[in-house]
C-alpha cells in the first residue's frame, strides 16, 4: 500500500526482490471485506501477500498516522501535522494484525527487512510473538529533528520500536546524526563503541546505506529510447523535474526558481522550456491538494505572463508516464531540476545521471537538503530551494556550460552511482543485519 507505480520504494524493492527473490508483504485496502486476511498475490519472479484493511482503517492508519502525522514529521512539516482521535490505536492495531498474519509464513532461516514509516512497529509485534530471525528496518524518508519528535504525543513508542530491530538502515549520515540526537537528548540515549545507542536499558543499531538504483540497466533503456521527436521540437532546450505531487518536492519553490531565470535572462538567449511530470499521489490528504493548488495557480501565472507564440516556458504533466519514456525523457532534457525542500535520498537525481549519453550529458541541478546531495554534490549545481535566486543563477550556469565541464562532472557522478548501485545497497544492509543478529543471539545464549 501507498505505493504507487511512481514511488521511490516499490521501484527499489521491485530490484532487489527480483534477484535475491523471497516474500514481498504489504497491505492493501479492500472494501469488499469484512475482515482481515492475508492474500497471494502473482509477483512474478517472487511471492506477494496483502493484508487487506477496512476503510476505516486505510483512513485512520494509511492516511491518517502514516501520511498526515509521521510523513510530515519526518519532513519538517508539523505545521500540516492532523492529528486525529484513533490513528495511532489503528496504526499499532494494523501493524499487530500485520503481524499475526505473517508468523506463519516466517521460517528459521528467514531475513525479515521492513521497509519504511508505515511499519515501524512491526519487529516489536514480531518479536512479541517469538520470532527471533534477523529483522532490519530501513527509513526511506529523513530521520526526524529532536524539535519535531516532540511533537509527537506518544515518543517513548519509537525508542520502543526501533530498539526490536537488530539494524535500523537510514539513507544519509545527516540522518543517524538526527537519530544519535535524537536517542541522546529525547531518550537519554548513549553510544557505545561499535555504533549503538543505549536508553534506558534499550538498544538502537543506526547505520547509513545510502539506497541506489540499478544504473548499468537503466543507462541502456535509456539509450534504446527513439528520439522523442515530433513530441519535443529538435533544438528545443529542456529542464526536466519528475516529482510525485508531494509538498516535501518543493516544486512550487522549483516554478518559483524557474520563473526568476525568466526574468533574468539576457534576452538574446534561447528560452528554456521546462517539462515537469508531476505524479498524482496521496490526493485524498487535504495538504496534497493544496500544494496542487498552488502549482496550477504558479503554472498558469508564469506561463501567462512568458509564453510566446511556438513558446511553452512551463509543461505541467499531471499524470505518470511509463518508465521507458522517463528514461528518453531525462536523456533528452539538457538539464534536470531537483529540488526537494527535504528528502531521504531522491532517486530521480540518480536516474537522470545514469540516462545520459556520457559524450554530451545534461547538467544536474540538485537541492542541498536531497539525501543524494551527499554523494552527488561534486557534479551537481547545488541550490537552496527557497531563494529562487540560487535556482535561477544554477538554471544560467547549467545553460551555458561548455561540454568539456559536463563531462567531467557527470563523469565523477556516474562513478558514484554505479558503485553504490542498488545490489551494493542490498548487499551491504543485508551482511551488517545479519552480523549484528548473530551478535545479537550470542549474547542472549551466553
Ligand atoms: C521515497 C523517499 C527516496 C516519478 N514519476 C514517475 C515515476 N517516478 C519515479 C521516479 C523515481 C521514483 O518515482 C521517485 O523516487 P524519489 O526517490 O524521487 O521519491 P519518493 O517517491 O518520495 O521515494 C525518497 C526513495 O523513497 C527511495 O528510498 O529516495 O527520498 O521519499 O524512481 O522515476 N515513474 C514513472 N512514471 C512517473 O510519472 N514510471
Amino acid at each position: 500500500m501507498g505505493q504507487t507505480a511512481s514511488g521511490g520504494l516499490v521501484v527499489a524493492l521491485q530490484k532487489t526482490m527480483e534477484s535475491q527473490g523471497g516474500v514481498w508483504i504489504g497491505t492493501k485496502l479492500d472494501e469488499s471485506i469484512s475482515d482481515h486476511f492475508l492474500k497471494e498475490y502473482d509477483g512474478g519472479k517472487f511471492d506477494r501477500h496483502a493484508l487487506h484493511l477496512q476503510p476505516s482503517e486505510y483512513n485512520d492508519y494509511y492516511l491518517g498516522y502514516a501520511n498526515s502525522v509521521l510523513w510530515p514529521l519526518f519532513h519538517g512539516r508539523t505545521d500540516l501535522l492532523d492529528v486525529a482521535h484513533g490513528q495511532l490505536a489503528a496504526y499499532a492495531s494494523v501493524n499487530q494484525k500485520l503481524a499475526e498474519a505473517t508468523r506463519h509464513l516466517i521460517t528459521d532461516d528467514d531475513t525479515i527487512w521492513i521497509h519504511d514509516y508505515h511499519f515501524i512497529p512491526l519487529a516489536s509485534e514480531l518479536r512479541k510473538l517469538g520470532v527471533q530471525n534477523p529483522i532490519g528496518f530501513f527509513l526511506h524518508t529523513p530521520f526526524p529533528t529532536t524539535s519535531d519528535v516532540h511533537a509527537l504525543t506518544h515518543k517513548r513508542n519509537l525508542l520502543d520500536w526501533l530498539s526490536a530491530y537488530d539494524l535500523v538502515g537510514l539513507q544519509t549520515q545527516r540522518d543517524v546524526s538526527a537519530m544519535i540526537e535524537v536517542c541522546r537528548t529525547v531518550f537519554g540515549g548513549q553510544m557505545l563503541s561499535d555504533g549503538r545507542i543505549r536508553c534506558q536499558g534499550r538498544d538502537i543499531w543506526p547505520a547509513s546505506f545510502p539506497i541506489g538504483i540499478e544504473a548499468e540497466n537503466f543507462r541502456r533503456t535509456a539509450e534504446a529510447q527513439k528520439p522523442l521527436a515530433p513530441q519535443i521540437a529538435s533544438g528545443q532546450r529542456l529542464l526536466i523535474g519528475v516529482d510525485r505531487l508531494d509538498y516535501s518536492k518543493g516544486l512550487p519553490h522549483k516554478f518559483r526558481g524557474f520563473q526568476r531565470y525568466l526574468e533574468d535572462r539576457a534576452s538574446s538567449d534561447s528560452p528554456l522550456t521546462l517539462l515537469q511530470i508531476a505524479s498524482p499521489t496521496r490526493e485524498d490528504v487535504e495538504a496534497y491538494q493544496e500544494v496542487r493548488r498552488e502549482l496550477e495557480q504558479i503554472t498558469g501565472q508564469v506561463n501567462g505572463r512568458f509564453a510566446e507564440l511556438g513558446y511553452i516556458p512551463i509543461q505541467y504533466i499531471h499524470r505518470s508516464v511509463p518508465r521507458d519514456y522517463l528514461a528518453g525523457l531525462y536523456r533528452r532534457a539538457d538539464i534536470a531540476l531537483v529540488t526537494p525542500l527535504i528528502d531521504g535520498m531522491n532517486l530521480v537525481a540518480k536516474e537522470y545521471i545514469a540516462a545520459q549519453d556520457p559524450a554530451d550529458p545534461g547538467v544536474l541541478i540538485l537541492s542541498e537538503a536531497a539525501g543524494a546531495a551527499e554523494q552527488l554534490k561534486v557534479g551537481a549545481l547545488m541550490v537552496n530551494p527557497f531563494d529562487p535566486g540560487s535556482v535561477s543563477e544554477a538554471i544560467q550556469s547549467a545553460a551555458s556550460m561548455s561540454r568539456e565541464e559536463r563531462i567531467e562532472r557527470h563523469q565523477s557522478q556516474w562513478n558514484e552511482i554505479a558503485r553504490h548501485d542498488v545490489h551494493w545497497w542490498t548487499g551491504t544492509f543485508l551482511n551488517s543485519l545479519k552480523r549484528n543478529a548473530a551478535q545479537r543471539i550470542e549474547h542472549d545464549s551466553i
